[in-house]
């Protein structure tokens, strides 16, 4: 038999078959459904988008504090049959997902493709933007698709590889204000560690820093590596680090045996420096976020790890074509996340859950939140991982009281400036650059 010429990696056509014909796995072709047809196609029929804010703690970062509250945009889509679909998305995203309205009305929640390709880039919107869009969308269609079929999200993108997704504790720098955690000290950092292992089994640590100076940020993964040998440790600067900075720290944090740097210096180039100096893995949310930043990645050699995100690529297919793309360039996957409610926390857990190549535990804010949108309690962590929530769809619901009381507090949202001033009259206020 001649050879399949182009198809790299097999052999001749007979590999091939193996590849694509169900009978090569014993299964017979089983043709068209014996019943009547195909369901007959279904129609949204309401749109309903809700900017809503839930409280925040006082959280550092390289660049600014959380303010007062943190906002998500949360879609409901229903069928004009009564099925529903619900989907949570970043609040600067929300005038983005409004203006998708038309292009959503009127169509089958199946069509996630066609959403992909008109949503993706409407040119009056920024890319993150248009990217959360999408993702609100197609995670309400998968959410109704799975509430028509009775059957959770998971298994409509590859199935349930994982029943339980293992995630990371997120530990920030927190300035103090009245009743909540003062975190400013390197020894209060590797307690809070502790206190979210004791609370919710977490035996790995993202640590956000680019707030201290490097070295209070080295000594803070030097206490918590004494006090859990097991523990995986990753810190974040978000490109707060000069190359200089990131190869010095890098040197003095090899011996502590890190899981990965994640985004130490800004921009391929210097990431790429960064990496050909130190023996630790380099991750990365701001250097490889788009299509076309893989193959210039790629090329550099910048990183070694993506960390995948429903919302800012676009959603759970997306993120699996991402994951693909990263398994056949040798790149490992992670995941990473901004503050959100319960429905984002379950998006997360059935992405873990149906993609096999998110091998390490990825990150969550979801400790920090404390009013919620969801029916019913919280979702919880058991030893340092969530179960796939029960029920179909994403298995969770809004519960309206709890929506309409998040409503109310996106008026209370304040920038907590004056707080941060005092600590420290030069911090950065929504300034990004180079701090160390
Ligand atoms: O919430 O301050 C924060 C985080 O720094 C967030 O803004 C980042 O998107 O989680 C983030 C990350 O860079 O990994
Ligand atoms: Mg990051």
């Amino acid at each position: 038999m001649a050879a399949a010429a182009g198809v790299t990696g097999l052999a001749g056509a007979e590999d091939m078959a193996l590849s694509f014909s169900p009978a090569a796995s014993g299964l017979k072709r089983s043709g068209r459904p014996r019943s009547e047809g195909p369901r007959s196609r279904m129609k949204i029929g309401s749109f309903e988008a809700t900017l809503v804010a839930s409280p925040d703690y006082a959280l550092l970062n390289s660049w600014n504090v959380h303010d007062t509250h943190f906002q998500r945009a949360i879609l409901e889509l229903e069928t004009t049959d009564g099925y529903t679909g619900v989907a949570e998305i970043g609040g600067a995203a929300f005038q983005a997902l409004q203006a998708a309205r038309d292009t959503v009305l009127g169509r089958d929640p199946f069509e996630i493709e066609f959403f992909r390709r008109s949503l993706s880039h409407r040119s009056e919107f920024a890319p993150r933007h248009n990217a959360e869009t999408l993702a609100a969308v197609e995670i309400a269609c998968l959410d109704l698709i799975g509430k028509v079929i009775d059957r959770p999200v998971v298994d409509l993108i590859g199935g349930p590889f994982r029943d339980e997704a293992p995630f990371s504790a997120y530990n920030f720098f927190v300035l103090p204000e009245k009743g909540g955690p003062d975190v400013t000290t390197p020894e209060a950092m590797a307690q809070q560690f502790l206190d979210f292992h004791r609370d919710h089994g977490f035996t790995t640590c993202k640590f956000k820093g680019g707030v201290l100076k490097p070295e209070l940020e080295i000594e803070a993964l030097t206490r918590i590596r004494e006090a859990m040998p097991q523990a995986r440790l990753r810190i974040d600067p978000n490109a707060s680090w000069s190359v200089e900075t990131s190869v010095r720290a890098a040197r003095r944090l090899e011996p502590l045996g890190m899981e990965y740097l994640e985004d130490p210096t800004r921009g391929q180039d210097g990431m790429a420096e960064v990496r050909r100096q130190t023996s630790i893995p380099l991750a990365t949310n701001m250097c490889v976020t788009r299509m076309e930043h893989i193959r210039p990645g790629y090329d550099r050699g910048a990183i070694d790890i993506v960390l995948l995100d429903p919302h800012y690529m676009g959603g759970l297919n997306n993120v699996r074509h991402w994951a693909s793309t990263c398994e056949a360039l040798g790149w490992g996957c992670s995941g990473h996340s901004n503050n959100y409610l319960g429905i984002s926390m379950a998006t997360q857990v059935h992405m873990v859950c149906a993609i096999s190549h998110i091998t390490y535990d990825v990150d969550s804010h979801y400790p920090w939140t404390t009013q919620d949108i969801i029916r019913g309690g919280m979702l919880r962590f058991r030893d340092g991982k969530m179960a796939l929530p029960p029920g179909p769809g994403l298995g969770v619901e809004i519960d309206p009281d709890k929506k309409a009381l998040l409503a109310e507090n996106v008026s209370r949202t304040r920038a907590r400036h004056d707080l941060l001033h005092q600590w420290d009259p030069g911090y950065p206020k929504d300034r990004h650059g180079v701090r160390w």
